[in-house]
């Protein structure tokens, strides 16, 4: 949005801790505003509007985690599914449902117990846990508003997006977090659940470019963006790997299954480094996505290919050698500063 000569304005939240390392780069530009409000807030967002006077709003706000959406359900449903009609009445409330348009965030998680295969923007839903409930209201909401009051208001229905920003606990992330931790020898093995569980994944960064698109049409409409790509989670972990310089084989079923080192680092060779984990089993897994991006590339004239699944591997698996790497070089460095200090080498 910046570099399309935007000014951007985020809303972030109050927390003990800052944690803003993801949008650490951008802070300090001069087109680039952050605004404390919250979406369980809805004083907070109608006065923010009220301020700033959006011409697009981009909803990504949610409680994403779809397995801890099992743990925190009222929390999920207040801000993945109430947090949009918030959206929704703070732009009528400042009267500006003529001149704002409105992105919602949803998700394929929506197809949950898939119904058909490919998911098209007709296939019908069948959400499968807290998370796809709520967003279905989202989805829903953002409907009815558009058809009730006229508003541009859009769904993009966005399957699994990947990137080296990923949060640490989705499984792309920690998959080659895991493998560049364990090719440098900081890390042993990789617990993981459904290693049979089945993701369209493409990258964020083109995703992103389709809900600008969505939202430069003439006419609201809602559009699946996939990449027509189906991958496991064990294909995953095994691309990552390899990526990494570790060769890995899977052998057993369900909990027993475990990849072992068959090619790689000698110290590795022969060792299990990936093994499953009940932890990571989900009450209800939506285990077969995979979508259908005709009408995306068709009306909006967008390539679902742009970033491969192996250029996305490598991209995310990249990332986190330099990153595993980086982290050794600053401890080292810590480690040697306290040792000098200490013995008044350096002062
Ligand atoms: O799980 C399986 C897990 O947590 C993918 C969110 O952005 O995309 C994301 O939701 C699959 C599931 O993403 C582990 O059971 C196996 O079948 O990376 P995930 P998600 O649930 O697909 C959609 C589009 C969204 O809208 C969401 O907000 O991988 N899996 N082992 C695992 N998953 C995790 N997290 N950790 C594991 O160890």
């Amino acid at each position: 949005m910046l570099a399309k000569g935007y000014d951007v304005h985020g809303i972030i939240r109050r927390s003990s801790v800052d944690y803003r390392e993801r949008i650490a780069h951008l802070e300090g530009r001069p087109n680039f505003h952050l605004h404390y409000a919250d979406m369980s807030d809805s004083m907070s967002l109608v006065k923010l509007v009220g301020k700033v006077q959006p011409t697009e709003i981009y909803n990504l706000a949610a409680q994403s985690h779809v397995q801890v959406s099992f743990d925190a359900p009222e929390f999920t449903a207040d801000v993945d599914a109430v947090g949009v009609l918030r959206i929704l009445e703070a732009v009528r409330t400042n009267h500006l449902e003529k001149t704002c348009k409105i992105y919602q965030a949803s998700t394929s998680e929506l197809y949950g117990k898939v119904e058909e295969v490919p998911q098209s923007e007709t296939t019908p839903f069948h959400p499968y846990s807290p998370y796809a409930v709520a967003k279905l209201y989202g989805y829903w909401i953002i409907k009815e508003y558009r058809e009730a009051y006229n508003m541009f208001c859009c769904s993009g229905i966005l399957f699994n997006h990947e990137s080296e920003r990923r949060g640490e606990t989705f499984v792309t992330r920690k998959i080659t977090l895991a493998a560049a931790r364990i090719a440098q020898g900081k890390q042993e093995k990789l617990y993981l659940g459904n290693l049979s569980s089945l993701r369209d994944w493409g990258y964020a960064k083109d995703y992103v470019e389709c809900m600008w698109l969505i939202l430069q049409q003439d006419k609201p409409e809602d559009f699946v963006i996939a990449t027509g790509v189906q991958h496991s989670v064990r294909e995953f972990a095994y691309h990552a790997f390899k990526a990494a310089g570790i060769e890995l084989k899977f052998e057993g079923e369900d909990i027993d299954e475990k990849g072992i080192c068959v090619n790689g680092p000698a110290n590795l060779v022969g060792k299990t480094l990936v093994e499953v984990s009940e932890d990571f089993y989900r009450p209800t897994d939506v285990v077969n996505l995979l979508g259908d991006p005709t009408k995306a590339k068709q009306t909006l004239g967008w390539n679902p290919q742009k970033t491969s699944f192996d250029q996305l591997v490598s991209i995310m698996v990249k990332h986190d050698m330099e990153k595993v790497a980086a982290e050794h070089v600053a401890s080292v460095m810590r480690t040697n500063l306290a040792e000098y200090l200490e013995k008044g080498v350096v002062k």
